[in-house]
């Protein structure tokens, strides 16, 4: 891969995609295609194909697909699988046929067994049952590894796929219902701290522990992958944070300065009740994350007050 590269982020929408987006100019590469208006729509098989055939990619990083915290999976799981089968074998199949030298595709912690041994290790995938809460997309995220698998088996391409830690950052979904453990709790202690509220509810008994990743660095992650890793193993991307979700809504209070009560709805899922990677394949070439959890949250929330001010709302994007 050189700076002259022709490379494409299929989901320049999603959170992953805004990093890898800000992230790739910065370290030279500048011959980014389908950005923003010229990106194709990934769920339709015409438009993909007409965009590899006249775009001509040569590394793809493929992270698009809607995805959403334990709410929108529970309300939406028809949306979330059949667009992400759509996005994973659009791309994955044009890739092929227009000769991509690389691709990086990002499936999902979930996709892990909801009882695997922790850290979760690549041995354990497709050894036992999924959590409940997340099976559909898990289940398309698991399908997109395999496709990947397939397309090397056959045709020799370089496919490679990687399951991150749970990630956050800006242009994340902070939508109240709909988006991940962190940017919907910056989001509603946000608004719990300007109504002055007495206390806030987390979802959940605030016990189960996730590992949590910063979008840029799995950005940089996702290039390091790109440049330096092409095993036919999938392969983890975390190594941070492991923290419980009453850690995680403390630090956020923290950050946001909400001084009130936290209560634990335990009538809420808490859906799995560990994720944590076994990162070692990706320390072990080198790579380690930058940016600690608090300093991470802090950032977010900067990017979310001036977007909301700026905005009135806030755009909810489709979140790896
Ligand atoms: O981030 P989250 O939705 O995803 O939830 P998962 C993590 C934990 O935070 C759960 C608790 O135990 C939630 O009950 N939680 C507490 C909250 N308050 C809130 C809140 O206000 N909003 C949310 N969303 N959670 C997702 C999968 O699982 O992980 C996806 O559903 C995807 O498919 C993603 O793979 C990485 O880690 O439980």
């Amino acid at each position: 891969m050189t700076p002259a590269s022709r490379v494409f982020i299929a989901g320049g929408d999603t959170l992953v995609g805004a990093a890898l987006l800000d992230l790739l100019p910065q370290r030279g590469f500048t011959n980014l295609v389908g950005t923003s208006s010229d990106e194709p729509e990934l769920t339709d098989a015409h438009q993909v194909a007409a965009f590899f055939r006249d775009a001509r990619p040569e590394y793809v990083f493929l992270v698009g697909g809607p995805s959403g915290g334990i709410g929108r999976n529970r309300t939406h799981p028809a949306n979330l699988m059949l667009a992400n089968l759509q996005t994973i074998t659009n791309v994955i199949d044009s890739a092929h046929r227009f000769g991509v030298c690389k691709l990086l595709y990002l499936a999902s912690s979930c996709a892990y067994p909801r009882n695997a041994p922790q850290p979760l290790r690549i041995e354990s995938l497709c050894t036992g049952p999924l959590e409940p809460t997340s099976e559909s997309y898990a289940t398309a995220k698991l399908a997109g590894w395999k496709l990947c698998e397939a397309y090397r088996a056959q045709y020799g391409c370089r496919f490679v796929t990687g399951f991150p830690a749970n990630p956050f950052g800006p242009h994340d979904d902070f939508g109240a219902d709909s988006g991940h453990v962190v940017p919907a709790l910056l989001r509603r202690i946000h608004e719990a701290t300007e109504r002055g509220d007495p206390e806030l509810v987390v979802w959940g008994t605030g016990r189960p522990r996730r590992e949590f990743i910063y979008s840029r660095d799995l950005a940089d992650a996702c290039l390091f992958v790109m440049r330096h890793y092409d095993g036919t193993a999938p392969i983890n991307l975390g190594g941070g944070s492991d923290l419980t979700i009453a850690q995680v809504a403390r630090t956020i209070a923290d950050v946001v300065g909400y001084r009130a009560r936290l209560v634990f709805d335990s009538t809420k899922p808490d859906g799995a009740p560990l994720k944590v990677l076994d990162s070692s394949a990706l320390l072990a070439l080198g790579w380690r994350p930058a940016t600690d959890f608090r300093s991470a949250v802090a950032e977010t929330y900067t990017w979310f007050r001036r977007h909301t001010a700026k905005e009135g709302h806030i755009h909810a994007c489709a979140t790896v």
